[in-house]
């Protein structure tokens, strides 16, 4: 499977509601790009694609919310992230989006198909409605208190804060988005896609794929969750008028479900490249041969539609007896980046805008930092510091010094002509043993969606190559030994090209610029990868002009950083808190409390478990504070609890209340203590 010639790679389609931010680029898209710029140095056939997600209910909140049409939306962000991702350096084939008649046509294809052929079905069903606004309250218009992990803010369609997907029906105390109001139950009809009658075959072509490519853990523990819980039906339509329009008597005032068009968007973003490119039917090159391998990067949020939905209305179109789609070979979705210990997340306004980040740093640094710690197996924290550390002391003083300290060599010493080698010795074997291997080894890692070792792999060699340089000591033996010491450099300008190459699907720009200083024609964008532990570089070869690769980021650089958002995330910049009556504090009963006891819960990084004397009674707290108090830090100490809260169980653990706390400055959490000494028990007023 792995030597496919054909790949065709698609990255999820960000919603076009905000600004890209680096959580989605360690996500999904970082990953995707350098898989796309490296299987086509090794020669493969690639179509990559993406596109904005438009419809749903993430683009019609956005556009309540500032008062104009959905359409005033979807341009500006489409727009926008389209230019961020080209100055980040994304090589996308087509970079489409889901509002063009071209995807409204292939949704329906299928929609249309599906519902003659008498899969879909009509179903009555209970939904929630918003009597003030007069209307359907689907997915994300309605927000209550996740029944799963008792976070009160959860979403309609998914809890952000454990995961679960929901229907707006299981949230507790739901509340309408639009007015606020409760929403009353009302039934509404809608066509529905029978998700369960392909569970078995869908439990095959998990299992099958793995087999074949090697799923990543945390998708194949997504996908056996789902399984074990047993598919059910899906609602394909929605009652909104934002979307995919459904010509069917009685569908008049509904839409496609967003999920149901936005993975046909893969498909139309295809169709939209090849007419670009004059050729319309090259599409079916791609997503219509068997010997086609598809990978569809996402981040972890999206598996199920990507494992499970998507999958499903291929096997139902291709059982059609048509044509017949391929199916996704590998599903790798990488964890999150936190921001200051939280999720990134558009909708809470929390994290670093790509666009604003690129007006200070240019693409190459952020690449690197953010692909040497990507979230592949569990979270990980973007920090400024590991940044600067990343850009300093890893692509300056290493990659760097070691290609311009050859360079520079090169020049002073041989006429800035490669020079013809000598005599080897010990040390040049083993370089040169090094150099060839390590095009393999970070391919190996590379086609198992293994970046951060592949990039390791590479920077093993630069490293190796910095000290051969240092143990080979050209500058004494350019006197001592001439022949020798071009040997050095003949082996050190082999490793320059072979850097470039290797190198060039995390830094690209960078890459094109080592290139250009070795002379070699071409771009190394376009070079071989397998070829790169070769000693390519013929003697008298000439080379062209250095110059400075990286730049240092200073100390005050980083501090005096405006682009970190102001306010604490609890209250990200823009979301204005609502106005509420005395009433409505009373419902709220705060109380001192007194910490007994403390321990870790098992597992997990951020909670902690209290013991928490309040008056005569005792209660178990979880509180999210793991990463900024040491369990014994907070015995004895008083607390302010939310006592009235609804009891929730998060990590198997329940909690009967909630421990106050606020975000200083540098994000980390402290907690709300009384001034001083009150007995526990008392009210907070
Ligand atoms: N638009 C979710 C998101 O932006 C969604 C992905 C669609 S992939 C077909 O996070
Ligand atoms: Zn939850």
């Amino acid at each position: 499977m792995s030597n496919a010639q054909r790949i065709l790679i698609t990255a999820a389609l960000p919603y076009a509601n905000a600004p890209i931010h680096l959580g989605h680029l360690a996500g999904a898209y970082l990953p995707a790009d350098i898989y796309a710029r490296f299987q086509r140095l090794r020669g493969r056939d690639v179509l990559f694609l993406c596109g904005s997600d438009e419809h749903g209910v993430a683009i019609t909140l956005a556009a309540d919310k500032e008062k104009v049409p959905p359409e005033v939306i979807v341009d500006r962000y489409h727009t926008m992230d389209k230019e961020a991702f080209e100055k980040f350096g994304m090589t996308f084939d087509n970079y489409s989006r889901t509002s063009i008649p071209l995807h409204h046509a292939t949704a329906l294809e299928f929609l249309l198909d599906f519902h003659r052929r008498g899969i879909l079905t009509e179903k009555n069903e209970k939904q929630l409605y918003d009597e003030k606004a007069n209307m359907f309250l689907p997915d994300r218009y309605v927000e209550g208190t996740c029944p799963v992990c008792g976070n009160t803010d959860a979403r309609g369609d998914q809890c952000e804060q454990c995961g679960t997907f929901l229907d707006p029906l299981q949230l507790l105390n739901p509340r309408s988005k639009i007015t606020g109001d409760t929403p009353v139950v009302r039934e509404t009809t809608h066509l529905y896609f029978p998700l369960g009658a392909y569970q078995a075959r869908l439990e095959e072509y998990v299992q099958k794929s793995d087999e074949a490519d090697g799923w990543k853990e945390n998708v194949l523990q997504y996908c056996r969750g789902w399984f074990k819980e047993g598919l059910e039906d899906r609602a394909v339509t929605r009652d909104l008028n934002w979307g995919v329009k459904i010509p069917l008597p009685g569908y008049e005032k509904k839409v496609v479900y967003v999920w149901f068009d936005a993975v046909l968007g893969y498909i139309s973003s295809a169709k939209e490249w090849a007419l670009r490119v004059g050729r319309p039917d090259a599409w079916k090159d791609y997503w219509l041969r068997p010997d086609t391998k598809y990978v569809a990067f996402i981040g972890k949020d999206n598996v199920v539609f990507h494992t499970i939905v998507f999958p499903a209305m291929l096997m139902a179109w291709n059982d059609g007896g048509g044509d017949r789609y391929v199916l996704p070979a590998n599903v790798p979705a990488n964890e999150f980046l936190n921001y200051k210990g939280q999720k990134f997340s558009k909708s809470r306004g929390w994290g670093i805008d790509l666009q604003d980040f690129l007006g200070k740093y240019p693409a190459d640094p952020l690449r690197y930092s953010l692909a040497a710690g990507l979230p592949e197996y569990r979270d990980s924290d973007f920090t400024w510091k590991d940044f600067q550390a990343r850009n300093n002391n890893e692509l300056a003083d290493i990659l760097g010094n070691f290609i311009n300290r050859t360079l520079a060599f090169a020049v002073r010493a041989f006429d800035n002509a490669v020079p013809a080698r000598g005599p080897m010795g010990e040390l040049d074997r083993g370089i040169l043993s090094l150099l060839e291997g390590t095009p393999p080894a970070a391919a190996e890692a590379y086609e198992h969606y293994r970046f951060r070792d592949g990039l390791m792999e590479v920077m093993n060699l630069a490293r190796g190559a910095n000290k051969y340089f240092n143990d080979s000591e050209p500058w004494k033996t350019v006197k001592s030994d001439p022949a020798r010491c071009a040997t050095t450099i003949n082996i050190s300008l082999q490793i320059a090209r072979a850097l470039a190459l290797l190198m060039s699907p995390v830094i690209p720009g960078a890459c094109e610029r080592i290139w250009r200083m070795l002379d070699i024609p071409g771009e190394a964008a376009r070079g071989s990868w397998d070829s790169a532990g070769e000693s390519a570089l013929q003697a008298g070869h000439r080379l062209g002009t250095a110059g400075i690769l990286f730049t240092k980021i200073e100390e005050s650089m980083i501090e005096s950083d405006s682009v970190v958002p102001p306010g604490p995330p609890a209250l990200p910049p823009g979301a204005a808190p609502e106005k509420i009556t005395i009433d409505d504090f009373r419902k709220v009963d705060l109380r001192v409390g007194k910490v007994l006891r403390c321990e870790p819960v098992a597992k997990s990084e951020k909670l902690l478990k209290l013991q928490v004397e309040v008056g005569t009674e005792q209660r178990q707290i979880i509180a999210g504070v793991a990463r900024h108090y040491r369990p014994e830090d907070l015995v004895g100490k008083l607390v302010v609890v939310v006592f009235n809260l609804r009891p929730a169980t998060m990590m198997k653990e329940e909690s009967h209340g909630m421990v106050l706390a606020a975000s200083d400055a540098a994000g980390k959490l402290v907690i709300v203590s009384p001034e001083s000494a009150v007995e526990s028990g008392a009210s907070v007023k």
